[in-house]
């Protein structure tokens, strides 16, 4: 049979694996790990602009403002260090942290990695372009990859940055798994600094997943066009829609695409028909909010010590500083 011509990149085994068990589970399922494709990318970092999304903003505070502190418990002695960036996206504020280091002739290596070579591509021209004498050693791969390669013995002291709450996105246990990879993978004095979305009355924190311009919806609903792009599926998105939740007991925002009609999507890469029913739902995302407390004890369960507290003035986000 002849396939009709469809533009189309090269489709990634990742999101192809993704959709054929994803959308056969009950209740359906994406990870939110693909929503950052070149479009969805941008469309995050119009996210971080908006009044409502202030993870952003509040951690840009931190960084700001704390700076300094960071770079005393960075080096202490001014030994050289590694700056290691896992999921580093634009970098919009890395390069607060990055000018500073620059300014203050901090000797370290920049390294972030992304699993968007798109926003990675960017954040290494800017950064190039903006600091031309700093040593640069991206890898566009996904954290774990990543972490396996971080080599066994360095002189240079270790500093993992995981900011803007990308922690939030794992499950519990696999968070407790993180932070043990981590452990196994670093020296002991090297440092972990991440930046924890913190529990707050749940009216702000619903907010911020449900934006009045309408660009979370706009991410969640890009996946779908992401898969008829890639996989050439015929997703109808004005028959989608986004809903999101947030439940304080569990400290989880979680996201949705709506099936608005009783549907039957085809997936013509994976030759493969799927219905929804009306209100049926894609589970996408899953966005953590932590307390104190329990930041406290996933260090201890996994055998870090918290070394740095630092938060902004509302006392909305936390950076916190994890010694191995
Ligand atoms: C990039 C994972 C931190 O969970 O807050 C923003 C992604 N999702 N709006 C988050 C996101 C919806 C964001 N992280």
């Amino acid at each position: 049979m002849e396939t009709p011509f469809v533009e189309q990149q090269e489709a990634d085994a990742a999101l192809i694996d993704e959709v054929r068990t994803g959308l056969q589970q009950v209740p359906k399922r994406l990870s939110s790990r693909f929503f950052y494709d070149a479009e969805g990318s941008r469309i995050f970092a119009e996210i971080m602009h908006t009044p409502d999304y202030y993870l952003t903003r509040s951690e840009y505070e931190i960084l700001d403002t704390q700076k300094a502190d960071l770079l005393q418990l960075f080096a202490p002695d001014k030994r050289p260090f590694e700056l290691v960036e896992l999921g580093a996206g634009d970098g919009l504020k890395t390069k607060i942290l990055l000018g500073f280091l620059a300014d203050q002739q901090a000797d370290f290596t920049y390294a972030p990695v992304d699993i968007s070579g798109d926003a990675l591509d960017k954040l290494v021209d800017d950064v190039q372009k903006q600091w031309p004498d700093l040593l640069l050693n991206a890898r566009h791969d996904d954290y774990f990859n990543a972490l396996e390669q971080l080599s066994e013995e360095s002189d240079a002291r270790r500093i993992v940055l995981f900011l803007g709450s990308n922690i939030g996105n794992f499950a519990p246990d696999e968070a407790i798994d993180f932070y043990r990879q981590l452990y196994d993978r670093l020296q002991p004095g090297d440092l972990v600094l991440t930046g924890f979305d913190l529990q707050k009355h749940p009216a702000i924190i619903h907010a911020a997943y449900n934006d009045r311009m309408g660009l979370t919806r706009a991410f969640n609903l890009n996946l779908l066009r992401r898969i008829n792009t890639e996989l050439d599926a015929d997703f109808n998105l004005a028959a989608f829609d986004h809903y999101e939740t947030y439940n304080p007991e569990s400290g989880e925002a979680r996201s949705y695409l709506v099936s608005q009609k009783a549907q039957m999507v085809r997936i013509n890469a994976l030759d493969m028909a799927v219905p929804f029913e009306y209100g049926e739902i894609i589970h996408t995302e899953i966005s953590r909010k932590f307390t104190r407390t329990q930041i406290e004890e996933l260090a201890r369960q996994t055998g870090f010590s918290v070394t740095g507290w630092f938060t902004d003035c509302k006392g909305y986000f936390a950076d916190v500083m994890f010694e191995r």
